[in-house]
């Protein structure tokens, strides 16, 4: 049956500031401090969403989450009305009331892994919630991630949902953004591809400085789940020592789409054997595999960290070209966006380049790839999940509307100690949660 890829982008959400929270990840722990556009931020993400569906992709968008998140607070043993909790918090524990105020949600390629109904064995599409364990900030994303999910894809003769995996390291998982597919036509069986940083039991290699925040079990464990068969699924590890200049997801230094796995030289540990395997799984499966690999003497690791090259999307576009779509940082740096102009006119599979400006999500290292979680959905997929969340000209001039009411241009850290900021963030996610079709998702409406 035809499917489709459909790119579902991240709504920033109020609260998003520069917390330095995430160690490993260059941008986050260099911004922090900074002062944030949560408005900017938001209308930078839509104006990605918005470009994209004209141009005919499919998009959709996924809600952000309440943050402050008072519950966690309350568990951490602040106590009283919300406002004491926010206040005290503020007051004992800035640094904590910054992490349960993070807007982290935006980056969906972290939300969950996915896996298409042409994959699986009992024909459904599978979701798996990441648990995010590596960092606090994140790991209490999973629960309303959950909520959203089922409330959008809401039918269980189509969608299978699992929750996150035990919240420990041992089964760090962060996603879609370690986890590639490679098929001919997106409606085919493909080849999933699982980057992992470390393996828990009886791995040899990991990183010295930085976190690898992946494991293998966690992956082994998505793969049953989703009832992925083993010959067309592949395990790779990512090269440590790219963890270790900042390479903190594998969305970093590689992407895929199709048959195409566009990646750095220095991507994956053992590269020639994985890139092997890969190829003879896709053979099994009658298509043919199109690596493209970017010698580091072209782009460095440096460079492809601090452009986001590699967080990029690639998008088929109708005559079966691919577009890439980079972040503003990429045209910036001539080494980047020379061997990108080279690409395009190297007669390849990828013909087009488009820029968007992310900076406010770039400057927390998130990228165009780390906004968006592709899930491939058949017509039929495509009409039984909620209709509401699918980017058009009204949903765009709504949730625009939205933003410029509800929305603070000018968020820093001391901000959050104002009580207002959770009224704000409730009034506004009440009235998203009707414009989105998607019942009580959130703590507060509960
Ligand atoms: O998990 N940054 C996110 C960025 C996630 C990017 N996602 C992908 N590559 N798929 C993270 O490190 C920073 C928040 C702060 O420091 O304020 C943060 O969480």
């Amino acid at each position: 049956m035809k499917a489709f890829e459909v790119n579902f982008d991240g709504l920033v959400g109020l609260t998003h500031h520069y917390a330095g929270l995430s160690y490993g990840n260059v941008a986050s722990t260099s911004n922090k401090n900074s002062v944030a556009n949560p408005k900017q931020a938001a209308k930078q993400g839509l104006q990605k969403m918005k470009t994209l569906a004209d141009l005919g992709f499919k998009q959709a968008v996924l809600p952000p989450q309440e943050r402050p998140h008072v519950g966690v607070l309350r568990q951490l043993g602040f106590s009283g009305s919300d406002s004491q909790v926010i206040a005290q918090a503020a007051k004992q524990a800035p640094a904590l009331l910054s992490a349960v105020s993070s807007a982290s949600s935006m980056w969906t390629a972290n939300a969950a892994t996915v896996s298409p109904s042409a994959d699986t064995a009992d024909r459904r599409v599978h979701f798996t919630v990441a648990n995010l364990n590596n960092k606090f900030h994140r790991a209490i994303e999973a629960e309303t991630t959950s909520r959203t999910l089922h409330a959008i894809f809401n039918n269980p003769a189509h969608f299978a949902h699992h929750e996150a995996l035990p919240q420990q390291s041992l089964m760090g998982d962060e996603g879609a953004a370690n986890h590639n597919r490679l098929c001919g036509d997106y409606g085919d069986t493909g080849v999933e591809v699982f980057v992992y940083g470390r393996q828990a039991f009886g791995g040899q290699v990991e990183p010295k400085r930085f976190p690898a925040r992946q494991t293998r079990e966690a992956s082994e464990a998505v793969m049953r789940l989703h009832q992925l068969k083993e010959e067309n699924t592949v395990f790779i590890q990512q090269d440590p020592d790219v963890i270790d200049q900042g390479v903190f997801h594998n969305d970093v230094i590689s992407v895929s789409n199709g048959n195409v796995l566009f990646h750095h030289e220095q991507a994956f540990l053992n590269q020639a054997s994985a890139l092997d395997e890969i190829r003879r799984k896709c053979d099994a499966l009658s298509f043919e595999f199109n690596p493209i690999m970017v010698p580091a003497n072209r782009v460095s690791v440096s460079d492809a960290v601090g452009t986001y090259l590699f967080n990029s999307q690639l998008l088929t576009k109708a005559n079966g070209k691919m577009m890439i779509v980079v972040p503003e940082e990429s045209r910036q740096n001539e080494a980047v966006w020379g061997y990108l102009s080279d690409l395009i006119a190297s007669c390849g599979p990828i013909d087009e380049v488009r820029v968007f400006d992310l900076r406010e999500s770039m400057r927390n290292g998130g990228g165009p790839a780390c906004l968006r979680l592709r899930v491939v959905l058949n017509e039929a997929e495509l009409n039984a999940a909620n209709q509401h969340v699918y980017m058009n000209d009204t949903l765009y001039l709504k949730l625009n509307q939205w933003v410029d009411k509800h929305y603070r241009d000018r968020l820093t850290e001391q901000d959050l100690a104002d009580p207002q900021l959770l009224v704000e963030n409730r009034t506004a996610l009440d009235e998203l949660t009707n414009i989105m079709g998607l019942g009580a998702i959130y703590p507060f409406q509960r």
